[in-house]
C-alpha cells in the first residue's frame, strides 16, 4: 500500500490532464483528493487485467497513451453491464479494462513499469507492477530496453549525435563526421560549393537546402561565425564545432555560433531539428534603435526538437526604442511540440535598454524570457535557464515610467520537466538624474521576476533542480534643478517570485527554491521648499504562489528566503482562493527573522513571521502540509555542501511513496546514501 500523498499525486494528474471522466475544475481537485485520503488502496488488483500499455512509444513525455481507449465514445455512460463504482471509466466489464483500484477514481490501470533514472522514457531492470492513473510520473518507464540509464542522450531510438564517442541508439556506431555522408559547411567554403568535406558550402543555410534536396539528414558544420538566420522544414541534424581540415570535432577552437540575421535565429516548422553542440545567438546590435523589437533564438512550431550541449542567447540588444514599441527577448520558444534539452544552456539574452535626455512622457516596457512551451512536452535535463534585461532612463524630466519582466520558464499548456537543471539570473531597471518638468515629476519602474510561470493545463515537474530568485533591482535617483517647489510621485517596485502556478500544476520534488534580496529605492536631491513628494518604494519576495485552480505538490524540496523583516511584501507562499497546496518533508528557512505565518481567510498566506503551518487549513487550500522542518538547512555552498546536523540529511520522503522513482540526484550519484533520502537537489553523504 501506497500513504495518501502518492493518491493524490498520481490522481491529480488525471484531474489536470483532460480525461471525459474527470472533474472539470481545479476546486474539484481537493474534493477527490480528499476521499481519497481516506482510501487505504488495499485492493488486489484482479487477476486478468489486460496488458493496458506496454508499447515502447519512445516518448520523453512519458505520458501514456491509455487515457481514452475509445475518444468517440461518451465515457460517462459505460455499457450497462460495467462495474464501475468509482466512476473513472474502469471496472469490471467495461470496455476501457478492469480498474485496479475499484474505489478510487485517479488510479485505474495496471501497468509494469521499469526504473528511469536518466529520464528519457527508457527504463532498466526488473518490471515493477504498478496501479497508476491517467500518466506515467517521470523516472519511469513502460519499457526496460534503456542500453545506458545514466546518459538521456542514448536509447533506443535515440537521435544520433555525431562524434560523442556513443552510439546513441544502442546499436551501430557513432557517427563521424569524417567518414559519414552529410552535408558539410565551413566559412572557407563557397556558396556554390558541392557540400563535401573537400568541397564544403559557406552557409548552413545552403546546407540546409541541399540536405533537403538530396533526401541527407546530417549537416556538419566547421568552427567559426556564421551570420544566418535559418529556417527549418525538412528533418536535419545540424553537428558543429569540426575542424574543417580532419572533420573531427575540436572542443578547444572556440566552437561554432551562428548569429541571427532576422528577429529568429531558427525557426523549425513541422519539422524534426536536432542541434549538436552549437552556440546560437538572437539578433544583435551594439547601439541606436534597434530593426526588430520581438527577438527569439529558436521557434520550433508543431515538430520536435532535441537540442544538446549546445546554448542558445535570445538577443543580445543595447538600444533605445520608441515611445510606442515594446521589446522582448525569448531564448526558446515551443510550440505543440517535442523538444529535449540536454546539457543545455538556455537566455532570454542581454537585453539592454538604454534612454538619455528625453523629455516625459516617457514610458518603457521590456521583457525577457528563457523558455516559453504553449501546448508542448519538453524535457530539459542537465539544463541551465537564465535571462538579464536591463532599462536604464539618465538625465530625463517629467513622467518617466519603466516596466521589465523577466522569466526562466513559462508555461501555457503541456508538460515540462525541468531535471537537474539551474536557473539564476538578475535584472533591473535604473532612472538617473530625473528632474522635475513644469515643475511636476512622476517616477513609476517596476521589475519583476518570475522564475517558473504556469498557466493553462501547464505541468511542471521541477526535479533535482536549483531554481535561484531573478533578483529585482528598482532604483531612482531625481535631482531637481528649477527653484520652484514640484510635485513628485515616485514609485519604485521590485519583486520576484521563484514559482507561480495560475492554473495547472508544480510539482517540486528533491529541488530548492531561493529568492534573495531585492532593491527597489529613492534618493531625493535639489528639492525645493515646500515641494508636495509622495513616494513609496516595495520589494517583494515569494517563493510560491499559486492561483484559483492552480496545484502545487512539494516533497523533499529547501525554501530559502533572504529577505529583510520591513518588507512587507515578503511572502514564502501565497495561496489565492481555490488553490491546492500539497507539502511533505521540506525544509523552510529565513535568513532574517522569525518563522511562518499563516493568515486564515478567504487565501492562506505562509509569511516569515511568527507562527506555523497549523493554521493553513483545507478550505484555504493546504490540503496536506506534513513533516514541516522549519530549521537552518545548514548550507555551505548553496546547494552542493552542507554542514554536519544539517536538517536536509535523511529527512526526505522515499519519492517511490509518492509514485516516482528518484535514484540519482542533481550530481548523477546515486540516492539515497546513508539512512534514507537527502532532502534537495543534493545526495549528501
Ligand atoms: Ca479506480
Ligand atoms: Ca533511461
Ligand atoms: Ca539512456
Ligand atoms: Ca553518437
Amino acid at each position: 500500500m501506497r500513504p495518501a500523498f502518492s493518491v493524490v499525486i498520481a490522481g491529480l494528474f488525471v484531474v489536470f490532464v483532460g480525461c471525459g471522466e474527470s472533474p472539470e475544475n481545479g476546486n474539484d481537485t481537493g474534493d477527490v483528493s480528499e476521499d481519497t485520503f481516506d482510501d487505504t488502496d488495499t485492493k488486489e488488483p484482479s487477476e486478468d487485467v489486460k496488458d493496458t500499455d506496454t508499447d515502447d512509444n519512445g516518448d520523453v513525455s512519458q505520458e501514456t497513451e491509455v487515457t481514452d481507449d475509445d475518444p468517440g465514445q461518451d465515457d460517462s455512460e459505460p455499457p450497462e453491464e460495467c462495474v464501475d463504482p468509482d466512476g473513472d471509466g474502469y471496472g469490471e466489464g467495461c470496455a476501457a479494462g478492469p480498474d485496479c483500484a475499484p474505489d478510487d477514481p485517479l488510479k485505474f490501470q495496471l501497468v509494469n513499469l521499469y526504473v528511469d533514472a536518466d529520464f528519457d522514457g527508457h527504463g532498466v531492470g526488473e518490471p515493477i507492477e504498478s496501479c497508476i492513473g491517467a500518466e506515467i510520473l517521470p523516472g519511469w518507464a513502460t519499457n526496460g530496453d534503456d542500453c545506458d540509464d545514466r546518459d538521456p542522450t542514448v536509447y533506443p531510438g535515440a537521435p544520433e549525435l555525431a562524434d560523442d564517442g556513443v552510439a546513441n541508439g544502442c546499436t551501430g556506431e557513432d557517427l563521424k563526421a569524417a567518414t559519414a555522408n552529410g552535408i558539410f559547411v565551413s566559412p572557407d567554403g563557397t556558396e556554390d560549393g558541392a557540400g563535401t568535406r573537400e568541397d564544403p558550402v559557406n552557409s548552413i543555410k545552403t546546407a540546409i537546402q541541399k540536405a533537403g534536396a538530396q533526401q541527407i539528414k546530417d549537416i556538419f558544420v566547421a568552427i567559426g561565425d556564421y551570420d544566418e538566420s535559418l529556417v527549418v522544414l525538412n528533418d536535419v541534424a545540424i553537428h558543429a564545432s569540426y575542424n574543417p581540415a580532419t572533420w573531427e570535432f575540436d572542443s578547444q577552437a572556440g566552437g561554432t555560433s551562428l548569429y541571427s540575421t532576422g528577429p529568429v535565429a531558427i525557426r523549425a516548422m513541422e519539422s524534426s531539428l536536432v542541434l549538436n553542440r552549437i552556440k546560437v545567438i538572437g539578433y544583435r546590435s551594439d547601439a541606436g534603435s534597434s530593426q526588430h523589437t520581438t527577438v527569439n533564438g529558436i521557434i520550433i512550431e508543431d515538430g520536435e526538437a532535441t537540442v544538446v550541449d549546445t546554448t542558445v542567447r535570445g538577443c543580445e540588444i543595447t538600444t533605445t526604442v520608441p515611445d510606442d514599441r515594446e521589446v522582448s527577448c525569448k531564448g526558446l520558444w515551443a510550440i505543440n511540440s517535442d523538444v529535449v534539452l540536454i546539457f543545455a544552456r538556455i537566455e532570454g539574452g542581454e537585453l539592454s535598454i538604454q534612454e538619455d535626455s528625453l523629455t516625459g512622457p516617457v514610458e518603457r516596457n521590456c521583457s525577457s524570457t528563457a523558455v516559453i512551451s504553449e501546448n508542448s512536452t519538453l524535457l530539459l535535463f542537465d539544463t541551465n535557464l537564465g535571462i538579464d534585461p536591463n532599462i536604464t532612463i539618465d538625465n530625463s524630466a517629467g513622467t518617466i515610467k519603466a516596466k521589465l519582466a523577466g522569466q526562466y520558464l513559462d508555461v501555457t499548456g503541456g508538460t515540462v520537466a525541468f531535471i537537474r537543471g539551474q536557473m539564476v539570473s538578475h535584472m533591473w531597471i535604473h532612472a538617473n538624474g530625473i528632474d522635475a518638468q513644469d515643475d511636476e515629476l512622476q517616477v513609476d519602474l517596476q521589475a519583476e521576476g518570475t522564475g517558473i510561470s504556469i498557466s493553462g493545463l501547464g505541468r511542471v515537474y521541477l526535479i533535482n533542480s536549483n531554481i535561484a530568485s531573478i533578483i529585482a533591482n528598482a532604483l531612482s535617483q531625481v535631482l531637481v534643478t528649477s527653484l520652484n517647489p514640484v510635485n513628485a510621485t515616485i514609485s519604485n517596485s521590485a519583486k520576484s517570485t521563484a514559482a507561480t502556478v495560475s492554473s495547472g500544476t508544480l510539482v517540486s520534488l528533491n529541488s530548492a527554491a531561493h529568492v534573495d534580496f531585492n532593491e527597489a529605492g529613492v534618493q531625493l536631491d535639489g528639492l525645493p521648499e515646500e515641494s508636495n513628494v509622495s513616494q513609496q518604494n516595495l520589494t517583494q519576495l515569494q517563493v510560491l504562489e499559486v492561483g484559483q485552480e492552480g496545484t502545487a505538490q512539494i516533497a523533499n524540496t529547501v525554501f530559502l528566503m533572504d529577505g529583510s523583516d520591513a518588507d512587507e511584501g515578503n511572502n514564502f507562499i501565497s495561496l489565492l482562493p481555490g488553490a491546492s497546496l500539497y507539502m511533505t518533508h521540506n525544509v523552510f528557512w529565513v535568513y532574517e527573522g522569525d518563522f511562518c505565518k499563516i493568515n486564515d481567510g478567504t487565501s492562506c498566506v505562509v509569511q516569515k513571521t511568527d507562527d506555523d503551518f497549523s493554521k493553513c487549513t483545507k478550505d484555504a487550500g493546504c490540503l496536506l502540509i506534513e513533516n514541516m522542518i522549519e530549521a537552518d538547512p545548514k548550507y555551505g555552498e548553496v546547494p552542493h555542501e552542507v554542514e554536519p546536523g544539517s536538517p536536509l540529511i535523511d529527512n526526505g520522503i522515499d519519492p517511490s511513496e509518492l509514485g516516482f522513482s528518484l535514484t540519482t540526484d542533481l550530481n548523477n550519484d546515486d540516492r539515497p546514501k546513508g539512512a534514507g533520502y537527502d532532502i534537495g537537489p543534493v545526495e549528501f553523504e
